[in-house]
């Protein structure tokens, strides 16, 4: 169309389309030369040098996936056309019998515009409804073909294009990012024999340990159906109801109470395959695995009143971290880690590994990292692929199958499921983000929105008119590992899983002291918005099994009695192999304390020191953090001496909570300017109760003692998170100030 009339698209048109900036800058590398370099469908991804493959990826995003969404892609300078191609010569106007008279039901471009509007949406999914997601790959450290012969697995340096998806579990579609949740952590392999999805989460258990619990798990937490709060909120009568009465549920409660249920960052938190799944080699030899994702930013978390805060400041805050961090070439990464282990070895466990409410110490079987994972592309349509794809925790490949977990048997069910509603019919594997990169062959046809055209008469198999096409695999394919059984058809669970709280307890003892603080704190926030006082008593009950410090600490902190210990199913469970777990810690992935992509606000005014800001805020870019220039207004502030600087943000759009440090100029004039705003108060005393790093250079000090803060902890030690100094040291400042938000935060503050 675009060849045929070029003459037709009005010269000042052309020109607009020509300047118009793509929304996504990093995109216009795809179609250059990363894209020729990119592989070819299939095994060949395994013959392209890793190094050249990881470069080519870092720079343009290329993979074997994005180069086959290439063509679902629509394109820019086209005119506009209806559904059926036919173009629009106006979009303005309906047609109408004069320029004031009715609107002709013969219009029907308007009537397709319209009906095709109005059914936009599509049902949310039931959990995990909120979501964001990205692009990117795996590459593989060395081939693991003794375990397994699963495809991403088989040579050293081998790619693997993923598609990865982050979400709440509770909320709606609109919901805010920060609420107290599990988060989803499922990535789709596009392996080249067939989609592998490891549907997993932030936490390595789960609150249920049979699928037949999953609907009343979901019920109790979704907002109450009478009059349909809380939203995206477990602090309310039904969850407490539901879990004090399973206390099963007890060690995922822990984790989730804990700062693992409000990240940082979707970039700086841990993801779990949580169930025991099956590593099966060439040979049909089978290892259990459990599959860890570690980031390489660390594990870092809000604090609740931030959390909260930021829910009003920026629904969106995680959504928009990822995207901003990938659209900067900041693109976030996460090691991949099996803990392998026989059948033997598992028999041996005080626990039992088809237990979903249980994890393996890392001292017990270690994690052994096998890959990483970059994600270095955002969508280009929040619909067409973070809504539309669909994982599926059936989706495995050869040399990867499935425990006897029985959660996990019922998630192999649930998926697909739940999609051919929520994707209209039984064909959504066709959609481009579902389609696997394998070919697909068989004789499954027909239903809504069917995409491929079958060629022939022959829909079955066996056949002799289609030449026996397709045909089975045989042990090329999917075979399942012929594991052994022999039992009575019953209901119930094996001894072990009635041990409720020996790994809850193991968590809760391997947190730092300021972790245990805050699960405190969120179990009695959680708690106190209950209206029904026996919950909250049945819930003490039972976590005075876990430790009687935090049901005492609770019971003071609601204001009652500490009611008697709730009978335990198993009153002799087995001893534990480890009473305490380092990596179970928040603390034990720090990162490598760098700041990059770390957000810094640069408080400034009129009449600010500009030159120890120029030297501050240079110090911060060059260290990759991310600068906003805050002032009491936007457009130019003109500091004390030197050239205008452009605020970025003012105090009224930029609440304090969406910085991770703060930064205080000198200059008598600015420092006054600011002193005379309402929200400074505000900004600082919130900078400084989450924690936060603040430099004050010169006489702003006198601006931290107008908030109230303090350069010191209760203690008398000087607050490692506050850093003061004449303007004339800034580049020690900076250099300090960095050092200092390194730490994320500084939690020392809360012991007073
Ligand atoms: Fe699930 C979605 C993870 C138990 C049934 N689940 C869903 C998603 C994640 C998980 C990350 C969102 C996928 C996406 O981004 O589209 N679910 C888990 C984990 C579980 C778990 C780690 C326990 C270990 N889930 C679980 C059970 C059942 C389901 C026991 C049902 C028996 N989950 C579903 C579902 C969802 C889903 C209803 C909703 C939307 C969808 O599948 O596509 O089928």
């Amino acid at each position: 169309v675009a060849e045929q009339m070029p003459e037709q698209m009005p010269e000042q048109m052309a020109e607009l389309m020509a300047a118009a900036m793509p929304e996504n800058l990093g995109k216009a590398k795809e179609f250059g030369r990363a894209n020729a370099l990119a592989p070819a469908r299939g095994a060949s991804m395994a013959s392209i040098p890793a190094a050249a493959l990881a470069s080519t990826l870092s720079e343009g995003n290329a993979s074997a996936k994005t180069a086959a969404l290439d063509p679902t892609r629509s394109n820019a300078g086209q005119a506009l056309s209806s559904n059926q191609g036919v173009l629009i010569g106006d979009n303005q106007n309906s047609l109408k019998v004069g320029l004031r008279g009715p609107t002709l039901l013969e219009d029907f471009l308007l009537r397709e515009k319209i009906t095709h509007f109005d059914h936009e949406r599509i049902p949310e999914r039931i959990v995990h409804a909120r979501g964001s997601a990205a692009h990117g790959y795996f590459v593989a450290y060395a081939a693991l073909t003794a375990l397994t012969r699963a495809a991403p697995f088989q040579a050293a340096g081998k790619i693997t294009p993923v598609f990865v998806r982050f979400s709440t579990v509770a909320g709606e579609r609109g919901s805010s990012d920060t609420a107290r949740d599990i988060r989803g952590f499922a990535v789709k392999f596009y392996t080249d024999e067939g989609n592998w999805d490891l549907v997993g989460n932030n936490i390595p258990v789960f609150f249920i340990q049979d699928a037949m619990k999953f609907p009343d798990l979901i019920h109790a937490v979704k907002p109450e159906p009478h009059h349909g709060m809380p939203q995206a909120a477990s602090a309310h009568d039904t969850f407490w109801d539901f879990v004090s009465l399973m206390p099963e549920s007890t060690h995922a409660l822990m984790w989730v109470m804990s700062d693992r249920g409000i990240p940082r960052s979707l970039r700086m938190m841990q993801g779990f395959g949580v169930h025991t799944y099956r590593l099966v080699n060439a040979d049909g030899e089978s290892q259990f695995v459990k599959f860890h994702w570690k980031p390489k930013l660390g594990t870092h978390s809000l604090v609740w009143d931030e959390a909260v805060k930021i829910s009003g400041a920026d629904p969106d805050f995680h959504r928009r971290d990822l995207w901003e961090a990938i659209e900067s070439g900041d693109y976030p990464e996460w090691e991949l880690g099996l803990q392998i282990f026989s059948e033997a070895q598992a028999d041996s466990f005080s626990f039992d590994v088809l237990d979903a409410s249980k994890l393996i110490p890392e001292e017990l079987v270690p994690v052994t990292p096998v890959g990483r994972m970059v994600l270095n592309r955002n969508p280009d349509n929040f619909f067409a692929e973070t809504e539309q794809v669909a994982f599926c925790a059936a989706h495995v490949v050869p040399g990867i199958d499935f425990s006897n977990d029985p959660l996990l048997a019922g998630r192999i069910h649930s998926y697909l499921d739940t999609q051919i509603t929520r994707l209209g019919g039984a064909n959504f594997h066709e959609l481009p983000i579902n389609a696997p990169l394998a070919p697909v062959h068989n004789n499954q046809r027909d239903g809504l929105h069917r995409q491929t055209i079958p060629r022939g008469r022959v829909a079955y198999e066996p056949n002799s008119l289609g030449g026996g096409c397709p045909f089975q695999a045989g042990a090329a394919g999917f075979v399942s590992f012929p594991q052994a059984l022999d039992g009575e058809k019953l209901r119930g669970k094996p001894e072990k899983f009635a041990d409720h709280y020996t790994q809850a307890k193991l968590f809760y003892d391997s947190q730092t002291a300021v972790e245990q603080a805050h699960i405190e704190a969120a179990f009695r926030f959680e708690l106190s918005k209950l209206t029904v006082p026996a919950i909250r008593a049945r819930m003490l009950s039972s976590l005075r099994h876990v430790s009687t410090k935090l049901a005492s600490g609770l019971a003071a902190g609601l204001g009652m009695a500490l009611p008697p210990a709730m009978p335990k199913v198993l009153e002799q469970p087995p001893t534990p192999e480890f009473a305490v777990s380092a990596a179970l810690s928040l603390r034990a992935l720090p990162g490598d304390g760098g700041v990059r992509t770390r957000s810094v606000a640069l408080l400034i005014a009129d009449g600010v020191e500009g030159a120890s800001l120029a030297i501050v805020r240079a110090a911060l870019q060059s260290a990759g953090a991310t600068v906003h220039l805050i002032a009491p207004r936007l457009g130019a502030i003109q500091p004390a001496q030197g050239a205008v600087i452009d605020a970025t943000g003012s105090l009224e759009n930029s609440a304090p909570v969406l910085f991770d440090g703060l930064v205080l100029p000198d200059g008598a004039a600015g420092i006054k300017a600011l002193g005379k705003q309402m929200e400074l108060r505000d900004f600082l005393a919130s900078q400084y109760r989450h924690g936060k790093t603040l430099l004050a250079m010169g006489g702003s000090t006198s601006l931290l003692e107008q908030a109230g803060v303090s350069a010191s902890l209760a203690n008398g030690e000087p607050d490692p998170g506050i850093v003061i100094g004449a303007a004339s040291e800034a580049k020690r400042l900076a250099a300090d100030f960095i050092a200092a938000l390194g730490r994320h935060r500084h939690p020392e503050r809360e012991a007073g």
